[in-house]
């Protein structure tokens, strides 16, 4: 299933005259909208493979119907995406749950949707039917060296299949930790797990870069060896300048000034990408923007001023990602939705007037700082992301068009209601 340019355009036609309407007074009020609509349109967020399917929990799983079943089905989702919002140009692929294997037929099918990939993602979390060694007590902290190596190897197998289809980055996440105190060494785990990463780090290609993503919690719920981004960063500073951390919004514990974090790994230049969503308990992976918006936006504002204070371009100089699953929402709804809210932060965060803020801050003025943080965050540019879809070549309204057309009835007419994507 494809979306004309007949159906984009009578629906963008639709919605023309109210867009004006509220696009022409946010464009007579604010002073720097075109420089704002210029870096949305080259802003693009990778979609998940994992995320195009119902999510679930330990407790069940409902299918929405219509899911991609194979890896060719899941880039037609991305691209149908992309195609509503011009933003979603970027695979991120999880190797095994996904199974490239014709590497040039998928690089043809991502060209015809005009997506790249992005970050490969590894799994030494779950175990798979055919390997050797069991992961239940980790993977590339394990005391047992045949399992470290059986890790290790994986991940080189994910580089090797990430060249193959142009990616240039390999993201690791351990679920490696303990359940109870005394379990573990910490001392020997983190030892082990940075022999095992070094040996990951000798086969990146050159132009290649390691994400090393952090968590909390969960599956291990007494220590995880990668816990925060402290950890993180001493495994990224002791492997060399191609290994970065990941921030994973979810990952942290409770009320975490996830804002500072990222603007000091910024500083650090050891800031590599990001997974985004929304919690409002722990890994919830709930759509960006929907729980805590104002946190997004300060997570932004954040990074407009590292990435411009360092020089670095802010639609490369990180990796993009979003990671969400949903067990209630069409899970394409929810993707359009969680772009929306990333734009959105994005454009507010660009809208922050830096002088007056730094000179605010200078001043030690805290009121005045306040003032011009929420004065950008409040100011309705919903109608400057509009434009910039708009002039992209999207649609006016993504969720609306996937509605009209009735995209998610025709998927699963052609693919069948009880489909189980392959994830978690
Ligand atoms: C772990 C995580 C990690 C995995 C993904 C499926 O919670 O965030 O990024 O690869 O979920
Ligand atoms: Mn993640
Ligand atoms: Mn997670």
């Amino acid at each position: 299933m494809e979306i004309t340019q007949n159906q984009l355009e009578a629906h963008n036609d639709r919605a023309s005259k109210a867009h004006q309407q509220s696009f022409n007074f946010i464009a007579a009020t604010q002073q720097r909208v075109e420089e704002v609509i210029s870096k949305l349109i080259s802003f693009q967020v990778a979609i998940p493979s994992w995320a195009l399917g119902t999510g679930g929990t330990r407790f069940g799983r409902f299918s929405g119907g219509g899911e991609p079943r194979s890896l060719d089905e899941k880039l037609a989702d991305i691209g149908l995406l992309h195609r509503l919002n011009q933003s979603s140009g970027a695979a991120s692929l999880h190797i095994p749950w996904d199974v490239p294997q014709d590497y040039a037929a998928i690089r043809q099918q991502a060209q015809h949707y005009n997506l790249r990939f992005d970050a490969m993602n590894s799994n030494t979390f779950q175990d798979q039917p055919d390997q050797a060694h069991s992961y239940k007590f980790g993977s590339l902290h394990h005391a047992d060296p045949a399992v470290r190596k059986q890790a290790v190897e994986h991940n080189i197998e994910v580089i090797r299949q990430g060249i193959e289809l142009g990616s240039d980055t390999l993201s690791i996440w351990l679920a490696d930790g303990s359940c109870f105190p005394g379990q573990l060494n910490f001392r020997k785990a983190f030892q082990r797990t940075l022999e095992s990463l070094q040996e990951i780090y000798a086969a990146l290609p050159e132009h290649w870069k390691v994400f090393v993503e952090y968590k909390a919690f969960e599956p291990n719920f007494y220590s995880t060896t990668i816990g925060d981004w402290g950890q993180s960063l001493l495994f990224a500073n002791k492997l060399g300048p191609k290994a970065f951390t990941l921030v994973d919004l979810g990952h942290h514990l409770p009320n975490a000034n996830i804002e500072q974090i990222v603007s000091l790994l910024l500083m650090e230049e050891k800031l590599g990408g990001f997974h985004f969503n929304d919690s409002k308990y722990g890994d919830d992976d709930l759509t960006a923007g929907s729980i805590k918006p104002y946190q997004l936006f300060l997570i932004f504002n954040e990074l407009v001023e590292g990435l411009d204070a360092r020089g670095l371009d802010h639609a490369t100089g990180l990796g993009w990602m979003i990671d969400a699953s949903h067990n209630v929402k069409d899970p394409l709804e929810d993707l359009l939705q969680s772009v929306d809210a990333i734009m959105l932060a994005y454009a507010q965060a660009l809208l922050v007037d830096r002088d007056a803020l730094t000179a605010a801050q200078d001043n030690n003025d805290v009121t005045l700082c306040q003032e011009i943080l929420q004065d950008a965050f409040r100011t309705d540019l919903r109608p400057v992301v509009r434009e910039a879809r708009l002039r992209a070549g999207g649609a006016a309204n993504p969720v609306g068009l996937y509605r009209e057309l009735q995209i998610r009835q025709q998927l699963i007419s052609e693919r069948g209601l009880k489909t189980v994507a392959t994830g978690l």
